[in-house]
């Protein structure tokens, strides 16, 4: 079969960042968890069931929008690799792979995921849809691997899902900066980023009635307590999400409803929540269409063009390194 798959991030790896952050976001004041811990499998069915949620508009808006502009991105792109990080199960994948077909330009993909399953799945039903198509996978974090990613073959990389949004303002320089520093001259990134609406459409995205995004927040929980011998008590725990305009975020957290004494086996740490204490578990950063702008220029791109839907809820940035 006409596949190969680089392995930079192994489970002992994921273990080790995992007790690094907890240890970290634990013991730091105010106390917080980074939001890629969130992705179990069961967390990541969790966040599949959001993106079909009423109220949580991002992904079909970004669906719906890259399904109208993809024959435009290909024609601009004219890329024979397409790179896509984080790219878990994703049907966008299909939407690009399919109009990069029509325009004839692509020889290979291209997938990046931290889940090295999710990856072989992905890879498994892609090369029986796209036979001739060179699949390469490379199971990584897109902070730290970038490096790592094959060269070669006029490269597209796509950054979409908004998940860009969960850096604060440095880790998203730094981010594309490094990414700007693996490109050759010429090579594209596309970039989709949620841009700031009315905080009535953006906090209930974040918060809906039924209550899988909060199931989705206390998850985070339950892996501390199965991979690190927590005994968290999750259902303790409230989820919250608000809009910070000062830093232009959707932030979450979880909310202790009564004093806890959480002990941490596997890092020999006990930590102790208030009443009413809240920890923060993601932020999502919501844009303003000259902030992705500045953010590319700034780091070394030149934008070519930018989509968005007609309600200005999400854009789609083409730049090229
Ligand atoms: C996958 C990071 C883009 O920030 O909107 C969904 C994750 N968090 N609901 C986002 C998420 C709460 C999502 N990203």
């Amino acid at each position: 079969m006409n596949a190969l798959l680089d392995v930079h991030l192994t489970d002992g790896d994921a273990d080790r960042a995992l007790r690094a952050d907890a240890a970290a976001g634990l013991t730091a004041v105010p106390k917080s968890l980074p939001p890629k811990w969130f992705y179990d499998a069961r967390g990541s069915a969790l966040f599949e069931d959001i993106t079909e949620l009423p109220e949580y508009y991002p992904t079909r808006t970004e669906a719906a929008l890259l399904a109208q502009s993809v024959d435009e991105i290909a024609a601009a792109s004219g890329a024979q690799t397409l790179v896509e990080l984080g790219s878990g199960s994703s049907s966008k994948t299909r939407l690009l792979l399919d109009a990069f077909g029509r325009t004839g330009t692509l020889r290979r993909y291209v997938p990046q995921d931290v889940s090295e399953s999710a990856l072989r799945l992905a890879m498994d039903a892609l090369a029986v849809e796209y036979p001739d198509l060179e699949l390469h996978g490379v199971v990584g974090d897109f902070t730290q691997h970038l490096d790592r990613l094959p060269r070669g073959g006029r490269r597209m990389v796509a950054f979409l899902g908004g998940t860009i949004g969960n850096l604060t303002r440095d880790e998203r320089y730094a981010f594309l900066r490094q990414l700007r520093g693996v490109l050759e001259p010429g090579e594209q990134l596309l970039l989709g980023t949620g841009l700031v609406v009315e905080e009535s459409v953006m906090v209930p995205a974040y918060d809906d009635a039924a209550g899988v995004t909060a199931e989705f927040n206390r998850n985070v929980l339950h892996v501390l307590n199965r991979e690190l011998r927590a005994d968290f008590d999750v259902e303790a725990f409230r989820h919250r999400a608000l809009w910070d305009a000062e830093n232009s975020w959707i932030e979450m957290r979880l909310v202790a409803q009564r004093a806890m004494t959480v002990r941490v086996a596997e890092l020999d740490l006990t930590v102790e929540f208030a009443q009413g204490e809240e920890m923060r578990t993601e932020i999502s950063t919501k844009f303003r269409p000259d902030g992705v702008a500045e953010a590319l220029e700034d780091t070394g791109y030149a934008v070519t063009r930018t989509w968005t839907d007609p309600d200005d809820r999400f854009a789609l940035t083409l730049a090229t390194a």
